[in-house]
C-alpha cells in the first residue's frame, strides 16, 4: 500500500534528478495531463515531467526503473483508448514529449526526416513540404497529435490505402528503455536485415516497452495533381463495387476513401460552422475519394470518367468533383469533422473495428440490424476508411441521455458488434490500439500463445512493470 508519504518523498527525490523546470507538481498544471481525451480516465500522479534531452528521459526513466515507479509516456493527448493518463494511485510519472520537437535532419535526396518524438503531426507535414517533400500520415487530430504517439500507436487515418500505417512510414528510430539504454538506430535504409525489428516491435507498443524520442520518418515527393469527389452510392455494396472499379482504374492514384452514411453528414451540418452538402438531394451513403499523383496529370478528368462510368453500372447514384483546392477542403471538412459532431451532439459510443473490405457489405447489414433492434434510442454512425476495411462503428445518443445509461448498455454492445466482428474475420483495434480501454477485449481475442508471447516480450524489456502498467496488458 502506497502512502502519501511515500509520494512526497519520492517527488522530493525525483527533483534532484530532473532538470529544473522539467517537473510539473501544482494542480492546475498537470490537470490537463490528467484527463484522456475522450474525458473517460481521470488519473492522477506524482508529477508530470517534460523533459528537453534524450539523455534526461533516459536519466527519468533508470530513475523511475530502480523505484519501480510507474511512467506513463504521453505525446498530444489525443489518442482514444485512455492509454496516455496515469492511474488513480497518485504514483506514476507521466513524461510528455512535447519539448523535445526538433527536426533533426531532412536529406531531401535520401527521401528521409529524422524528427523528434514532440514534433507535432502538423509540424513534420509542413517541415517536409518545405524540403520539396511530403509526408503521408493524415489524421483529423494532425495539430494536436505527435509523431511519438502516432508510432507509438501505430496510426492509421485517411492515407493508408496508399502509403501503410505509421509503422510502414518509419525507417528507423531512438527510443530509451525502461532501464534508461538507448537504442538509437535512425538509420534512413530501405534494406536493413540485421536481427529483430526492434523498431517494428516499438512502434504500435503504446508506450508499455519504451519511449520513443525521435524517428527516421520515410519522405515521398510534393503531390502535384489531385482531384476529390464526394459521390452518393445506394448502398455499401456499391461503396465496395465502385472501390473496386477505382483501384482498377486509378490504381495506386487512388489515397483516400471514406465512406459517410447520411447520418454522419446530418450530424456534420447540424454542429459544425460553415459546411454544407454539396449534393442537393438526401441519400443513404457517400463515398469521400481523392486521387493524387505525383507528376502532373489530368486527375479530375479520370475521376469525372469513373465516377461517369460506376454511373452508367448503378454504383454511384450523385457526384460532386471539388473544382478548387477550397472546394476540396470543404469536402474533407465534412468527413474530418464527424468525430468534433458526435462529440458535440452528445454522448456516444465508439467502436474502432475492421474486416476484410469484401465482408463490408455483410457486416454492416449484420450489425446495423442488430443496433437498430437492440439499441433503438441509438443513431449509428458508421463510418470512416472503407477503403482498408476500417469503420468507426459508432453510436451517438441524444444529449442528455444519462452517461450512466449509456454506460449500462455498453459491455453489451461492444460484446455484440465485436463478437460479429470476429465472426468476419475482423479486429476489434484497427487503428486506435489498446490502451487501458481495450485490455479485456484483447485477452478476449487474441490467441493464448499471442497472450503468453506478448507477456514475454513485456517482461524481457520492462522486468519492473514500470513502463505504462495496466495498458494494452492487465498490470501485474
Ligand atoms: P497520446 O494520446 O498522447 O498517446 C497515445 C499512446 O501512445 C499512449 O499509450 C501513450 O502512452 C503512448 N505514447 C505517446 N507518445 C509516446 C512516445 N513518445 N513514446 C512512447 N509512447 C508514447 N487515430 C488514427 O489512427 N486515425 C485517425 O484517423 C485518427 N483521427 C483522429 C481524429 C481526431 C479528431 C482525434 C481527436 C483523434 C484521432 N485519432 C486517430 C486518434 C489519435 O490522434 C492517434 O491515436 C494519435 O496517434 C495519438 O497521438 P498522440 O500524440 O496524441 O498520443
Ligand atoms: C477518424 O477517423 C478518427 O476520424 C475518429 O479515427 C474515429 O470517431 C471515431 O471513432
Ligand atoms: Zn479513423
Amino acid at each position: 500500500m502506497n502512502t502519501s508519504a511515500d509520494a512526497a518523498e519520492l517527488r522530493a527525490a525525483l527533483r534532484t534528478v530532473a532538470e529544473p523546470g522539467t517537473l510539473l507538481e501544482a494542480e492546475a498544471d498537470t490537470a490537463p495531463f490528467l484527463l484522456d481525451q475522450r474525458r473517460q480516465y481521470q488519473g492522477r500522479a506524482l508529477a508530470v515531467a517534460l523533459p528537453r534531452s534524450v539523455a534526461e528521459v533516459s536519466r527519468l526513466l533508470a530513475w523511475c526503473n530502480a523505484r519501480h515507479v510507474g511512467v506513463v509516456p504521453q505525446g498530444g493527448n489525443t489518442g482514444y483508448c485512455g492509454g496516455a493518463t496515469p492511474d488513480e494511485s497518485g504514483r506514476q510519472l507521466v513524461i510528455g514529449l512535447q519539448r523535445l520537437n526538433r527536426i533533426r535532419a531532412i536529406d531531401a535526396a535520401d527521401y528521409a526526416m529524422t524528427i523528434e518524438a514532440g514534433c507535432l503531426l502538423a509540424q513534420a507535414q509542413r517541415a517536409a513540404a518545405e524540403a520539396g517533400r511530403f509526408f503521408p500520415l493524415e489524421l483529423g487530430s494532425a495539430g494536436s497529435c505527435q509523431i511519438g504517439g502516432n508510432l507509438a500507436t501505430n496510426a492509421g487515418g485517411l492515407n493508408v490505402l496508399r502509403f501503410g500505417m505509421a509503422r510502414d512510414l518509419a525507417l528507423g528510430i531512438e527510443a530509451v528503455l525502461p532501464d534508461g539504454r538507448v537504442i538509437q538506430h535512425l538509420r534512413s535504409l530501405r534494406k536493413d536485415n540485421t536481427g529483430y525489428d526492434l523498431r517494428g516491435l516499438l512502434i504500435g507498443s503504446e508506450g508499455t516497452l519504451g519511449i520513443i524520442t525521435a524517428a527516421t520518418l520515410k519522405l515521398w515527393p510534393q503531390l502535384r495533381s489531385t482531384a476529390t469527389a464526394l459521390a452518393a452510392v445506394p448502398n455499401a455494396a456499391a461503396a465496395v463495387s465502385l472501390l473496386a472499379r477505382l483501384r482498377t482504374l486509378a490504381a495506386e492514384r487512388l489515397n483516400s476513401y471514406e465512406l459517410l452514411p447520411r447520418a454522419a453528414l446530418d450530424l456534420v451540418i447540424r454542429h459544425i460552422e460553415a459546411v454544407a452538402d454539396p449534393l442537393g438531394a438526401r441519400h443513404d451513403w457517400y463515398v469521400l475519394c481523392e486521387l493524387s499523383s505525383f507528376a502532373i496529370e489530368p486527375l479530375d478528368a479520370l475521376l469525372e470518367q469513373i465516377l461517369g462510368d460506376a454511373m452508367a453500372a448503378g454504383e454511384v447514384l450523385d457526384a460532386a468533383l471539388a473544382p478548387s483546392e477550397r472546394a476540396r477542403t470543404n469536402l474533407w471538412r465534412l468527413r474530418e469533422n464527424v468525430p468534433e459532431a458526435q462529440r458535440r451532439a452528445g454522448p456516444s459510443l465508439k467502436h474502432d473495428i475492421s474486416v476484410p473490405v469484401a465482408r463490408l457489405p455483410e457486416f454492416i447489414a449484420q450489425a446495423a440490424a442488430w443496433v437498430q433492434e437492440q439499441v433503438p434510442e441509438g443513431t449509428l454512425i458508421a463510418y470512416g476508411h472503407a477503403g482498408d476495411g476500417n469503420l468507426h462503428f459508432n453510436i451517438s445518443f441524444l444529449r442528455g441521455t444519462a452517461a450512466a445509461l449509456v454506460a449500462a448498455q455498453e459491455p453489451l454492445i461492444r460484446r455484440a458488434i465485436h463478437d460479429l466482428v470476429a465472426a468476419h474475420g475482423g479486429s476489434f483495434s484497427a487503428e486506435h490500439g489498446i490502451g487501458r480501454l481495450k485490455v479485456g477485449e484483447l485477452e478476449r481475442y487474441a490467441s493464448s500463445a499471442e497472450m503468453a508471447t506478448m507477456r514475454e516480450i513485456k517482461r524481457a524489456l520492462d522486468p519492473n512493470g514500470i513502463m505504462n502498467p495496466g495498458k494494452v496488458l492487465a498490470a501485474g
